[in-house]
Order: C-alpha cells, then sequence, then structure tokens
C-alpha cells in the first residue's frame, strides 16, 4: 500500500518500517507522503475544502487565508488529559499527569485501532529549528487531519527538506495523532520521552496536534535538554536596536495568553521610535537556548511561523500581527463576517453582524462573544514586518537578558531585577499567574507556574530547577534576569498599565541595567527602578501610578512566600537547596 509514494520521498528504512507499522494499526485507506510543495498545498486546500474542513475567506482582501472551525469540545489544550509516559512516576513528578508507557501504548493504540478507515494518513516530515542547523531537531507526524497538515505546513520547515536533513538516521521524533471520533473521553496527549515517541488522539486543537509546537519543541525538548546540555523554553525572542544601531537579544517566558506574541512583535511607542529605537521579531512562543563557546547564552526559534490568540489583536495593540495575517493564515473559531472576511473581540470595527464561531448567526447588538476567546491565527513567521533578519540564524541569536512574568492584580512590581543568575532560577521557579482560556478549566484562578512551563516540562520539575542551576555554572556570562508585571490593576480591577508597545520603556531600563546603567532602587525582593529611572517620553501617566506600579509591599510579600511553600512541599526530596536558600535570604530580607 505505502510503496510507490515512499521510495520516491526516503529510503530511510527506520522511518518506512515505523510508517507502515503505525498504518497497520490505524487502517488508513491510503497513506500519503508531504513533500511541502506549493502543488501540494494547493491540493491539500482542496481536499480540505471539500470536506467543509476549512472555510475559503474573500481571496482578493485576504489571499490564502481560510476558517476553520473547531468542535465545540476542543478548543484548548487539555492539561488533564495530558500524560509524560516513563518508566518510573517519580522522573514525571508532582506537575505532571504520569502513565506507564506500556499501558499508554495499550490504552491509546486500542483507540487508535482501525481510526483511519475512510480517512488518509498523512505523513509530514519536518524539522524544528532552521535548516542545518546543528540546534535543530527532525521529527515525523502522522495525521489523519488535513487542517494539521496545513497547520504544519507554516508552523514548521517540512516535507523534503526535512527527509534531506534527516537522511538515513533514526534520530526524529515519532509522533502518531489521529482525530478518532473528537470525543474528550477518548482523548488522550501522550508522551514517552525514553522512546522520542509522542501519541495523540481525540483532538484536533493546536497545542494537542500540532505536535511539534508543546509537545516536541518543549515537552520532549526539555527531556532532550537535560540530557545534552541545552534548555527548552516557553519564551519568545526579540532584538532590541537603540539609536546607534546595537541590537540587544532578549528572550521572555509568560505563561500562556500573557502577551509574549504581542510583546515579540511590539511598536515602539512614537516618543521612543523618534529616538530612533526599533524592536525585531526572533520567536513568538518558544525557544532553545544552548550556552555559546563566547559563554554566552545563545537562542533559536525552533518555529518557523506563529499560532497566535485572535482575540485582542487589533488596529492597537498589535499592528503587526495585523499586517502578519493578511495573506496565506488560516484561521481557527473566529467570527466570519458577511463580505467573508474575519473579526474577533478587540479588532477594531466589528461588523454589525456574522457567523459565530460555533457556526451559528450572531449579531454584535446582542452583546454575545463571536470569537472563541482561545480563537488562534497560523501564520508563516516570514510575513511578519518586523522579523529580525537573524531568525533564521542556524547558530542563533545571543542572549542579554530574561524576563519571566505573569498576570498578577497585586503583589509582583512592574519589574525588577534578579541579583544573580541562581536568584533569577528562584525567581522563575516561584513564578505564578492568574490562568487563562488557552486551557480548559477555570479563568482567573493564581496559580503557580514556573517559568510559564508547568504544562510543558517534561520531565520533574525538581530536576528542571536543577537543571537550570547547571546551565549557569556553565555559562561565564549568562543573561541577567528581571521579573516583570504589565497586568497590575487599580480597586476597580482597571490594568495600571498601558502594555503592549509601551512596554518597551520597561525593556529599556533592563537593558540600561545590563549595560552597567540604569538608575535602581534596592529592595528585599531585588532591584527595582528609581521613580524617574523609566523612559516616559510621550507617556501621560501619573506619578502616583508609576510609584504604585513600582512600590513592594511587604506584608504582600510574606504572603506571597508562605503560598511558595505550599508548592515546594509537593517536591519533597527533589527540590535544589539553592531553590530554598534563596528563599530562607528573602525572607530574611523581607524581615530586615
Ligand atoms: P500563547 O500563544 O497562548 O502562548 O499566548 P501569548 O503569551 O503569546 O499571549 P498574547 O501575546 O497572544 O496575548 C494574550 C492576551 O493578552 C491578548 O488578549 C492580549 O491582548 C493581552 N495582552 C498582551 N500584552 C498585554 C499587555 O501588555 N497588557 C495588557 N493589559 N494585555 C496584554
Ligand atoms: C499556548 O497555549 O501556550 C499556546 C497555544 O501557545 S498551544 O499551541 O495550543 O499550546
Ligand atoms: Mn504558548
Amino acid at each position: 500500500m505505502l510503496k510507490t509514494e515512499e521510495q520516491k520521498l526516503t529510503t530511510n528504512s527506520h522511518l518506512v518500517s515505523w510508517v507502515r507499522e503505525m498504518a497497520e494499526l490505524c487502517r488508513p485507506d491510503a497513506v500519503v507522503w508531504c513533500d511541502g510543495s506549493e502543488a501540494e498545498r494547493k491540493r491539500l486546500t482542496q481536499e480540505s475544502l471539500a470536506i467543509s474542513e476549512i472555510i475559503e475567506l474573500n481571496q482578493e482582501k485576504m489571499p490564502g487565508c481560510y476558517l476553520h472551525r473547531s468542535n465545540p469540545n476542543d478548543v484548548a489544550r487539555t492539561e488533564h488529559l495530558t500524560f509524560i509516559c516513563t518508566q518510573k512516576k517519580e522522573d514525571v513528578g508532582p506537575t505532571n499527569n504520569w502513565m506507564e508507557p506500556r499501558e499508554a501504548y495499550r490504552k491509546l493504540g486500542g483507540i487508535f485501532s482501525g481510526s483511519m478507515r475512510g480517512r488518509k494518513m498523512y505523513v509530514i516530515p519536518f524539522i524544528m529549528g532552521p535548516a542545518r542547523s546543528s540546534s535543530s531537531k527532525v521529527g515525523v507526524q502522522i495525521t489523519d487531519s488535513i487542517y494539521v497538515v496545513l497547520n504544519m505546513r507554516i508552523m514548521t520547515r517540512m516535507g523534503k527538506i526535512a527527509l534531506d536533513q534527516l537522511g538515513q538516521s533514526n534520530d526524529f521524533t515519532r509522533c502518531l495523532h489521529g482525530k478518532a471520533d473528537l470525543d474528550i473521553n477518548r482523548r488522550f496527549i501522550c508522551h514517552f520521552p525514553e522512546d522520542n515517541t509522542i501519541w495523540s488522539v481525540g483532538s484536533a486543537y493546536g497545542g494537542n496536534a500540532l505536535l511539534g509546537k508543546k509537545c516536541l519543541a518543549l515537552r520532549i525538548g526539555s527531556f532532550l535538554g537535560r540530557r545534552q546540555g541545552w534548555m527548552a523554553e516557553h519564551m519568545l525572542i526579540l532584538g532590541i536596536q537603540n539609536p546607534k544601531g546595537e541590537i540587544h537579544y532578549v528572550s521572555a517566558a509568560f505563561p500562556s495568553q500573557c502577551g509574549k506574541t504581542n510583546l515579540a512583535m511590539m511598536i515602539p511607542p512614537q516618543g521612543l521610535a523618534a529616538k530612533g529605537y526599533k524592536v525585531w521579531t526572533v520567536g513568538d512562543d518558544i525557544a532553545w537556548l544552548r550556552p555559546g563557546p563566547d559563554g554566552r547564552l545563545w537562542a533559536i526559534n525552533p518555529e518557523a511561523g506563529f499560532f497566535g490568540v485572535a482575540v485582542g489583536t487589533g488596529q492597537k495593540s498589535n499592528p503587526n500581527a495585523l499586517k502578519t495575517i493578511q495573506k496565506n493564515t488560516l484561521f481557527t473559531n473566529v467570527v466570519l463576517t458577511k463580505d467573508k472576511t474575519v473579526w474577533w473581540e478587540g479588532f477594531e470595527n466589528p461588523p454589525a453582524e456574522g457567523i459565530d464561531w460555533k457556526g451559528k448567526p450572531w449579531t454584535l447588538a446582542s452583546g454575545e462573544k463571536g470569537a472563541h476567546p482561545n480563537s488562534r491565527f497560523t501564520a508563516p513567521a516570514s510575513q511578519c514586518p518586523c522579523i529580525s533578519p537573524e531568525w533564521e540564524n542556524p547558530k542563533g541569536v545571543p542572549i542579554s537578558a530574561m524576563f519571566f512574568g505573569g498576570r498578577r492584580a497585586k503583589v509582583a512590581p512592574l519589574i525588577y531585577e534578579t541579583l544573580n543568575w541562581q536568584h533569577g532560577t528562584y525567581v522563575g521557579a516561584t513564578m505564578a499567574s492568574e490562568t487563562t482560556a488557552a486551557a480548559t478549566g477555570a479563568v482567573g484562578v493564581v496559580r503557580r507556574d514556573p517559568m510559564a512551563m508547568l504544562p510543558f516540562c517534561g520531565y520533574n520539575m525538581g530536576d528542571y530547577f536543577g537543571h537550570w542551576l547547571s546551565i549557569g555554572k556553565k555559562i561565564a556570562k549568562p543573561p541577567k534576569i528581571f521579573h516583570v508585571n504589565w497586568f497590575k490593576t487599580d480597586s476597580q480591577g482597571k490594568f495600571l498599565w498601558p502594555g503592549f508597545g509601551e512596554n518597551l520603556r520597561v525593556l529599556l531600563w533592563a537593558i540600561e541595567r545590563v549595560e552597567g546603567a540604569g538608575k535602581a532602587k534596592q529592595t528585599p525582593i531585588g532591584n527595582v527602578p528609581t521613580a524617574d529611572a523609566i523612559d516616559l517620553t510621550g507617556l501621560d501617566i501619573s506619578k502616583e501610578k508609576m510609584e504604585y506600579l513600582l512600590e513592594v509591599d511587604r506584608a504582600e510579600w510574606e504572603a506571597e512566600l508562605d503560598s511558595q511553600n505550599e508548592f515546594f512541599d509537593k517536591f519533597a526530596g527533589r527540590l535544589p537547596k539553592e531553590i530554598i536558600s534563596e528563599q530562607e535570604a528573602l525572607r530574611a530580607r523581607l524581615k530586615k
């Protein structure tokens, strides 16, 4: 059944026999090997249209753009159905769900069995990272969803290019994905880091189904990174160019739906643009970081596209994202307008009526939400107007500063600088944020989300903190680590800081600190800018507001430390002693 097409594309016997084995399990009507060509894109688009999996948008206004509506029970990551399957349960730690590998293969195998009858099986070879980069990894995803293939085309370097990179090697992540019947009761996202394998069944949603992204680049990636001496992080990467033309690259870890895409594409506010500042996007969600021979940490973006949150993306908040999604973009769970364009909450000039994300007639006047809060766009990174000339550099870019941050209505000031790598690791390890619509479950509940990796770390998080500490010992010139919070609110729950492009002001202070300048005040938690240290040229914000944004309240921090302990207690013996001693030192500073 496989013969003709496979032989043309690859002679890799490891790959060919694995695909044959999976086809025997899933029993598709046909196996299609994807080469990544333009002709293939056209053909698959037509097939997807024919089964109403996607809807053609206005090709004059939005060439190459299509809309997909998910099954309403399948619109976000399902963390309770996501498992790490290692021989020993303690290796996944207290923050991951565990399943015994044989049990997982048996259980999911039962669901996969015969599940592709009447459908085609697509084989997608892909690279995470720039082609020919020694930092890149090859994966091969099998799927029965054309929507998934079309997304993978945008999000990864796929097809022939990946087979060329793989050659005859057996070193690739085996990614099996099937929609089965999209039944949430038969949905499992299982990772087998010890086998370099991922099996995902019963969902066609982004992070559950585009297996190169969270599953490979973060869960399997973090596991491989620990073995091989690098880091896989839920971080954006951006370059900040000063008026002299010098560029500092920084990375930032914020939990899902907490502003990575927006920060990665921000436009300098007028006051700073006039002075000559520019921002360059390298990546918006994931960074792979390695110690370089020069003692610095170097980062690549393993992805080739953006799977961004649509809701909230507007002319005012993120004009670069809007320019990026003018063409060749897939939209998921947004409003379809009368003239076959798209809209979502937070996008200016709403239409009076349209079809909502569930496919039902919708009017603006109804006050109902038209787009799902986790609606998304999938767009090629190369279309971003501020994409960095370095974004595909196989060596990556050197990182000067790293930022941790989340949604905190209180406690965390706008920015503070940690004292060193070890203290920064502690600050990342104790990050907290209010939950969002990116995953199913309650929204707005504060939870610990270390390094924004809580749902994405492929092994015991205690060991992960240890890995951070060990990387710090290997780099002579570590980036400075900061913590930011764009989401502090007033007594009415209104955001105090204007955010978006204005965030550049805060990053510039951090870069001044990297360069040994920038005025700072010592506080128990770290160094905070003095009231006049942040460049506010052209921004109208009161002195009182700034003072409150930068305030460090001792009583709030003492309570924060108590709540950190509840999280630490889960790790029992596996929390590095350095993390505990950093917390003790902070407690002592707060008491002084
Ligand atoms: P994932 O793709 O889920 O990982 O999300 P992300 O971290 O890339 O978040 P994104 O940039 O898409 O922003 C998520 C939401 O936060 C959107 O609704 C934004 O409008 C909002 N947001 C982003 N940056 C800011 C900010 O600086 N201030 C405020 N108040 N909201 C922001
Ligand atoms: C996230 O939830 O952090 C995302 C979207 O970036 S997903 O690909 O679904 O994980
Ligand atoms: Mn993300």
